[in-house]
């Protein structure tokens, strides 16, 4: 189940967690903790300082990871997955990130600082970090990964150019696959 900083304050969120141990699940709970809400911070929105603590309170184990690193996060989510397969149990994982965009299209972003996602772009960004980390390994050389980007971009392409290319939805599209089944 994943949910934002900002969802992580509904009473739903804190039920579901309390069944799942209760009935010992084999769900993984993900707080992607982006510090916004909107344009709410979670500093000051959230309570505690780390939304994976409130996993106490439920009986099951919390880890906070940074959401930039793909190995933290690869690690930690092996280990929660391991466990709920073994029969053990919810994990809940905070995942600390950011978000390059605003909340929706046309946000001014004016509760942000202006150079904020710029600073963070050029410093933490996870695919540059990923790039640097592997390559200096000597795991992955760079051209592959040049390689892979022009690929997502080609699919991203050809997928925007098939929808621009569809007809239009009519009125009566707009019903379907709301009240009916997707098949
Ligand atoms: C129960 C409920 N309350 C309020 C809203 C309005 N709302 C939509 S998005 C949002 C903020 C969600 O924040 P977060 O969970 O941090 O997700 P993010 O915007 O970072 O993806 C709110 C309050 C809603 N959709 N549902
Ligand atoms: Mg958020």
């Amino acid at each position: 189940m994943f949910f934002g900083d900002g969802g992580s304050n509904e009473g739903a969120v804190f039920e579901a967690m309390n069944l799942a141990s209760v009935m010992n699940l084999p769900c993984l709970f993900i707080a992607e903790n982006n510090g916004y809400a909107e344009a709410t911070a979670s500093k000051w929105s959230v309570a505690c300082d780390h939304i994976a603590d409130r996993a106490v309170g439920f009986g099951m184990p919390g880890v906070t990871v940074d959401g930039f690193d793909f190995f933290a996060v690869e690690q930690a989510a092996s280990e929660a997955i391991r466990r709920a397969r073994a029969g053990q149990g919810p994990s809940l994982i905070e995942v600390k990130l950011s978000r390059y965009y605003g909340h929706f299209e046309g946000d001014a972003q004016t509760y942000r600082a202006p150079d904020e996602v710029k600073n963070i772009r050029d410093t933490r960004d996870c695919l540059m970090q990923f790039r640097e980390r592997t390559t200096r390994a000597g795991q992955l050389e760079a051209l592959q990964l040049d390689q892979i980007d022009q690929e997502v971009e080609q699919l991203i392409e050809d997928a925007v150019r098939r929808a621009k290319a569809d007809p239009k939805p009519t009125a009566a599209d707009l019903l379907t696959d709301v009240y009916v089944a997707y098949a």
